[in-house]
C-alpha cells in the first residue's frame, strides 16, 4: 500500500510542530504507521545544511545560494526518508516543504519565479504532497509565542525580520492556497492548540481517505528448527522449515 505525505506550513510559531504531534498521535491511534519529520533537515545530509542557513552563515553569499541550499537538502530528505516512507505504506507528516521555499526565498527573496520553480522540480522530483495544512495567523501572533518559546535565547535569522515582510510571507501562503486548493487547505491557527487538532484531524481522514487499519493478527510462535552447522557460524534467523 502506498503511504501518504502531509506537509504543514505558515510562519514563525503558527503552531506547525505542535499540529504534528497532534496529528501524528490520532494516525498513530488508528493504526498508521507515522514518520514526523521537518526542514530544513530531516535526514543526515540535510541536517548538516540546516545549521548553516538558519544561523544565518549563508545569508552573505545572498538569496540565489540560500536557495540552492534549501533545495539540496530537500532533494537529499526527499530521497534518503520521505519517498521511502510513503513507498513503505508509512504517513510521513513535515514541517515545511516546497511551499516555504515558494514564499521565503522566492516571493520575499525576490527570486525569479523560473528558478523558483526549476530549483523545486530538481528537489522534490515528483514528490508532490497529497495534502499540504496551511496554519494562517497574524504574523505578530506567531513571532510573539516563538519568541515566548525562546525564552531569552537568540531569534535566528529569520526570527529577526521586519514584520512587514512576515506578513507578506502569509498572504504568499495563502495565495498558494487558492492556486491549489485541492492540495492546500488553509487552517485558522488563532485559537487553542487542541481545536485546531481536531479540525487538521478531520481534514486529513477525510481528504485522504484514511480508515482505522485493522490490528495485525498475533504472529504465532516458530520453532526453528537449526542444523548444529549452522547454528555455530551464523545468527541470522533461519528460514521456516
Ligand atoms: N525556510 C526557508 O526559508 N525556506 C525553506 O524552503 C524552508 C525553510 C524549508 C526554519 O525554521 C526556517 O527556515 C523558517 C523558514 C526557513 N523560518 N524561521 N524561523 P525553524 O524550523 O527553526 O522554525 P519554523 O519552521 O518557523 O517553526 P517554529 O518557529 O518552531 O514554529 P512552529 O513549529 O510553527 O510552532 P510551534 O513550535 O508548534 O509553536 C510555537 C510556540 O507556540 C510554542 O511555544 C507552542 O507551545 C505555542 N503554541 C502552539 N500552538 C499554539 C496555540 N494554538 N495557541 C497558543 N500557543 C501555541
Amino acid at each position: 500500500m502506498k503511504g501518504r505525505f502531509i506537509t504543514f506550513e505558515g510562519g514563525e510559531g503558527a503552531g506547525k510542530s505542535t499540529q504534528i504531534q497532534y496529528l501524528a498521535e490520532a494516525l498513530r491511534a488508528l493504526g498508521h504507521d507515522v514518520v514526523m519529520t521537518r526542514e530544513p533537515g530531516g535526514s543526515p545530509g540535510a541536517e548538516a545544511v540546516r545549521h548553516v542557513l538558519l544561523s544565518g552563515a549563508a545569508e552573505e553569499f545572498g538569496v540565489r545560494i540560500e536557495a540552492i541550499l534549501f533545495a539540496a537538502a530537500r532533494s537529499d530528505h526527499v530521497e534518503e526518508l520521505i519517498r521511502p516512507a510513503v513507498e513503505a505504506g508509512k504517513i510521513v507528516l513535515c514541517d515545511r516543504f516546497m511551499d516555504s521555499s515558494r514564499v521565503y526565498q522566492g516571493v520575499t527573496g525576490n527570486l525569479e519565479p523560473e528558478f523558483v520553480t526549476a530549483l523545486e522540480r530538481v528537489a522534490i522530483n515528483g514528490m508532490v504532497p497529497d495534502l499540504t495544512i496551511i496554519l494562517d495567523l497574524p504574523a505578530e501572533v506567531g513571532l510573539a509565542r516563538a519568541a515566548a518559546r525562546a525564552g531569552s535565547g537568540n531569534p535566528d535569522r529569520y526570527e529577526k525580520e521586519a514584520l512587514s515582510i512576515h506578513e507578506k510571507r502569509r498572504e504568499a501562503f495563502l495565495e498558494i492556497a487558492q492556486k491549489e486548493p485541492e492540495r492546500c487547505k488553509v487552517v485558522d491557527a488563532n485559537q487553542p492548540a487542541d481545536s485546531i487538532a481536531q479540525t487538521i484531524e478531520k481534514l486529513a481522514i477525510e481528504q485522504l481517505a484514511l480508515s482505522r487499519l485493522p490490528d495485525e493478527p498475533p504472529r504465532k510462535k516458530r520453532t526453528r528448527k537449526r542444523s548444529s552447522a549452522k547454528a555455530a557460524s551464523s545468527d541470522i534467523t533461519a528460514e521456516p522449515q
